[in-house]
């Protein structure tokens, strides 16, 4: 089988999200460190891979890709079809909705709150931008509380590729010092994603190298 190589640093919440994926299917693959402390981004190499400087970028064989969400897609399709990839397009298309409301309600919000709040110095912090992320990231962690209260994971009673992409945040979500209104469908889900060795590799993952620092 072709080599497969994800391109990140361990601390991106975005390659996270690809290393679990690949855990979760029972992938080989090598991790190699590119941006954040490690640099890298910035190499003619690297901009031919992904030319918006970012990571993760997956290559296996003749693919090259970027974009966490296409790679995790790109994962379970490829090596998940007993796994991670429903056949039936309705089931997917709810695994989708949940993925693509990650992308664009979900993470834009509980990255806000991390960058405001952690990777901002404490001297440099604005309390009302804190206080607007953090009010944006409960709103949408009430809606998937809403759902996980009726079903055990986003998009039903099976794991999918959208509690890979959401629960991505849970570790920073617990260890960060906010007010965490309880929410219990959230917490049951938490502690049942933590039974996955793939969520403990690829997401617990300590930020300490993000504590004030608004680099990168
Ligand atoms: N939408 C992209 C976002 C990728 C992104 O923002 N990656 C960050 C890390 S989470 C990055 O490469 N930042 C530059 C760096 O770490 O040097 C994705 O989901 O893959």
């Amino acid at each position: 089988m072709s080599k497969v190589v994800l391109w990140g640093r361990a601390s991106s919440a975005n390659v996270q999200k690809a290393v679990w994926a690949l855990e979760e299917t029972g992938t080989t693959f090598i991790r190699t460190d590119v941006a954040g402390r490690f640099g890298g981004t910035d190499t003619p190499e690297f901009i031919a891979m992904n030319p918006n400087r970012l990571v993760p970028v997956l290559t296996h064989g003749d693919l090259t890709m970027w974009e966490s969400h296409a790679i995790v897609r790109y994962v379970a399709a490829q090596f998940g079809t007993d796994t991670l990839w429903p056949n039936e397009p309705a089931e997917r298309a709810i695994i989708d909705q949940w993925t693509d409301w990650t992308a664009t309600t979900f993470q834009p919000a509980w990255l806000r709150l991390f960058w405001t709040l952690v990777r901002t110095p404490e001297a440099q912090r604005d309390a009302a931008a804190i206080d607007a992320a953090l009010e944006a990231s409960v709103r949408a962690m009430r809606i998937m509380d809403a759902q996980l209260q009726k079903t055990a994971y986003l998009a039903g009673d099976d794991f999918s590729y959208a509690d890979i992409v959401a629960g991505a945040s849970l570790y920073r979500w617990f260890t960060m010092e906010i007010e965490r209104p309880s929410m219990s469908g959230v917490e049951a889900w938490h502690e049942r994603l933590k039974q996955r060795p793939g969520f403990i590799k690829g997401v617990c993952v300590s930020y300490d190298e993000l504590v004030g620092r608004l680099a990168f």
